[in-house]
Parts: structure tokens; C-alpha cells; sequence
């Protein structure tokens, strides 16, 4: 089943296409380099080299104006400006989400926003978001306006594995992320109400954590820190793609106060305290924190 708008179609096969060929090339690549990402983060080379892939690919579809990744500081333009430009779209790239997990050979994921708008953007700007799962096996997540789709990666392409996904109305797991001692009272407080009702699911990469949240119901929060008010993770490359993917499966998504997708956004790289999962958590979490 292809996206009927053509430029987000060519989104997606060929992040479809550039992920197995990721997946492939992590073998060789698990070493860390002397750069650090714009966030102050130690990358390891395939952080850059699936950054490179990407950019390189993305870039040079027709429709997409701009490319930014966690991995790079500077917005690339290609040619479009999506503000002005009605089919120009910004495209904005984890290239390789949780890549410390490369080292302990755990999941990591790609994760994909495709922008009406540009960068930085609202997440109500985005018209389609996705995420490449590198599990046992690899899949892919898509949302658009119309629906979820969950997907199997082989040779390059997509097979539909779930249609119209959506969190199941029984929530089952969390993952929390953050030191516990550096979490908020209001966050503990409520981590600990949470913890007494669900099964601890926490793997040091998001997507792995988002898909469990997806697939059994439940949370995934990395919460503003005491040391970080701001949190870990970044709105425009995790926060809104992922909030956009789990309201579209009929969850919320939150910063604590309100929706993920309607947070101003104030520099590509800025950080953000996530919440994403089942509707009735997440307005317990909102409540918690008020
Ligand atoms: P911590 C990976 O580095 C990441 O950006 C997310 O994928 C993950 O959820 C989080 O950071 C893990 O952070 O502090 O638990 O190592």
C-alpha cells in the first residue's frame, strides 16, 4: 500500500530502502568517533555514516526542501523552502536512534518526520512521520493523516504486517528514562503509582521502548530532570514524530503540559520532556505534574 502524496511516498521507500542497507552496514561501524553530535553526545560511525546514507538519498527527492538530522547543526537546504513552496516538504532524521545500543548489540531504530513547514516546525506541521525498528527483525511504523501502518523490511522493501494500528485499550508496559535520583518528586511520585500497575520495559533506545508502548499499550516518558528540566530527547527529530505516530494510533502524546505537536519549538536542536502512550496515563501524568 503506497502514501497517495507522491513526495511522501518517496519519503518512505527510500528510507525503507536506505534502512536495509543500514541494518547491513552496522557490522564495522561500532566504534565511536572523536566528533560529538550537536547535542553534546559521543557519536559512533555509523551514527554518521547512516546520516551521510540519508542525507545523500533524501536530499535529492524532487519535493523535499530541506534535510536536518540529530547528527548534523545546520539545516541543508535542497532547494525548496517549505514555508513558501507548496510541495516542498522538510524532512527531519534520528538517523540512528539509541546507537549506544550498537556496542551491547541491542535494538535501535531511524526515525523519520516528514514537515509541511520549516525547520524548526510545530509537530502539528508534520503530514507524515515513521520509524525503522532494528529488532530481530526490521520494521517500519508509518503514520499519515489517515492512518497507522506497521510494515516488515526485506530486500529494500515493505510488506504490511498490521493495518490501522492502534495502542491497545489495556495498558501493559512503561519505560521510564532518566536516573531515578534526578527525577522530579512530582515524576517519582507518580513513576511509583505507575510501576505498582505495569511491567518494567526500558531498553536504553526509544523506538524499541515506543514499539512495546504500541504494541502491548502502556508509557514511555523521559522525563525533565532535576539537573535538565528540559529533558534528554529532541522535539523535532523524537519528540514530534513519535507524538504524531501514537496520537495517530490513538494515544497522547505530552510534554507534561500539553500535546508534543503543539510545543514551539525554538531551535532545531531543542530538547523537550517526552510522554507518549495510552490517553488515560498520560492525562494522570499531566495531572501529576500540574
Ligand atoms: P539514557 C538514545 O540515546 C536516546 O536518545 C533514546 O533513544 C533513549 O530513549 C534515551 O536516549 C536513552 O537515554 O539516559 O537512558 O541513556
Amino acid at each position: 500500500m503506497t502514501v497517495s502524496d507522491p513526495v511522501v511516498e518517496a519519503v518512505v521507500s527510500t528510507v525503507c530502502r536506505t534502512a536495509t542497507e543500514i541494518r547491513q552496514g552496522l557490522i564495522g561501524r561500532r566504534n565511536t568517533v572523536d566528533e560529538a553530535n550537536p547535542s553534546g553526545e559521543t557519536q559512533v560511525e555509523a551514527d554518521v555514516w547512516a546520516d551521510d546514507l540519508l542525507a545523500d538519498r533524501l536530499s535529492s527527492i524532487d519535493g523535499v526542501g530541506q534535510y536536518a538530522s540529530e547528527e548534523r547543526s545546520d539545516v541543508l537546504d535542497c532547494g525548496g523552502d517549505p514555508d513558501t513552496e507548496t510541495d516542498a516538504y522538510a524532512v527531519a532524521v534520528d538517523p540512528l536512534d539509541g546507537s549506544s545500543n550498537l556496542r551491547s548489540n541491542n535494538s535501535m531504530g531511524t526515525i523519520v518526520g516528514v514537515y509541511d513547514a520549516s525547520l524548526p516546525a510545530r509537530g502539528d506541521a508534520l503530514v507524515a512521520a515513521c520509524y525503522v525498528l532494528y529488532g530481530p527483525v526490521t520494521t517500519m511504523v508509518l503514520a499519515t493523516e489517515e492512518t497507522v501502518t506497521e510494515y516488515e523490511l526485506t530486500g529494500g522493501e515493505r510488506t504490511i504486517v498490521r493495518r490501522d494500528v492502534t495502542l491497545p485499550d489495556e495498558p501493559v508496559v512503561y519505560g521510564f528514562g532518566g536516573r531515578v535520583p534526578n527525577w522530579t518528586d512530582a515524576f517519582s511520585e507518580y513513576a511509583r503509582e505507575i510501576e505498582r500497575e505495569l511491567k518494567l520495559r526500558y531498553g536504553g533506545a526509544m523506538i524499541g521502548d515506543v514499539n512495546q508502548v504500541l504494541t502491548y499499550g502502556g508509557i514511555f516518558a523521559y522525563p525533565g530532570l532535576e539537573s535538565r528540566p528540559e529533558g534528554k530527547l529532541r522535539l523535532q527529530f523524537e519528540g514530534n514524530p513519535i507524538g504524531y505516530i501514537v496520537e495517530r494510533a490513538g494515544g497522547r502524546s505530552s510534554d507534561g503540559e500539553r500535546s508534543l505537536l503543539a510545543v514551539e519549538p525554538n531551535d532545531v536542536h531543542g530538547r523537550t520532556p517526552l510522554f507518549v502512550g495510552n490517553t488515560d496515563l498520560i492525562d494522570r501524568l499531566e495531572a501529576a505534574l500540574e
